[in-house]
């Protein structure tokens, strides 16, 4: 796996950051090291696709990157007939992903699709995970992406949301923004890259609160919500429909 350096070198002018072919080559890296709790987030999908995935039906990974979620998935689904449909609107990403398929030894059939999630048709789903890339999405269209997600679902069917989030406590906001930068620290992230990165991000990924997800996966239609993982401003919620 390529060590993510994207931002190690001072950058004059730090334009907004993109998935492109740079980062899809060191994303493994990158978000492994950026992100708390990630490898729990991926293993949990897996178990609960083995768990939920329904006989015949679809498990859709929107904003796959590089696929893991979807590999995760394709290796734990016990039910016959179930397709996975992985999407992602960086050419970069997509094309690493198929790579990533193609090479992997498991059965169940992908597709990969390189399109905007809000365009993408679900429909006969029994899972579909949304694993940290809602926040990519601007904040007043994420309602209309998680009903088309909650509609597309059969009875039964979960959503896992996964995201960065914020604290609606300044003090508490501030401790777990801090206790983040720690973990990456930890993981060999200087206070450059950090900083950098961070400004990069500004405008494009947008935390909201938990209170805030949950309410919004309440009105797209889903009947029980919570979140089953946190780790400081990191969490995973699954979201179900009756
Ligand atoms: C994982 N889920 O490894 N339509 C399609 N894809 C999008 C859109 C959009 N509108 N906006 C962003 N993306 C993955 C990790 S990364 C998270 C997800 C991160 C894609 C974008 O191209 C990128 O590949 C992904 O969402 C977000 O489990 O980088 O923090």
């Amino acid at each position: 796996m390529s060590r993510d350096d994207i931002y190690a070198a001072p950058h004059d002018q730090l334009g907004e950051f993109v998935f492109d072919a740079r980062v899809a080559n060191v994303f493994g890296d990158m978000i492994q090291r950026s992100v708390p709790g990630y490898a729990t987030t991926i293993s949990t999908i897996s178990e609960l696709a083995a768990r939920y995935c329904q006989p015949n039906s679809k498990a859709y990974d929107l904003g796959c990157s590089l696929g893991a979620a979807t590999l995760a998935m394709r290796h734990s689904i016990q039910a016959e007939g179930v397709e996975i449909i992985a999407v992602d609107n960086s050419a970069a990403m997509v094309e690493r992903c198929q790579l990533n398929i193609d090479t992997d030894t498991a059965t169940v059939p992908v597709s990969v699709v390189m399109a905007d999630v809000q365009d993408v048709e679900i429909s006969n789903a029994s899972l579909v995970i949304l694993n940290f890339t809602l926040q990519f999405i601007a904040v007043e269209e994420r309602l209309a992406l998680l009903k088309k997600a909650c509609d597309g679902l059969r009875p039964g069917g979960k959503l896992v949301l996964s995201e960065k989030v914020i604290f609606p406590d300044p003090y508490l906001n501030d401790l777990n923004i801090d206790l983040h930068h720690r973990f990456k620290k930890a993981h060999g992230y200087s206070d450059l890259e950090i900083a950098q990165k961070r400004s990069a991000l500004d405008n494009m990924l947008i935390p909201e609160t938990v209170e805030q997800h949950k309410k919004r996966l309440v009105e797209a239609g889903f009947d029980r919500v919570d979140v089953w993982f946190q780790c400081f401003n990191f969490m995973s919620m699954i979201a179900v429909k009756a």
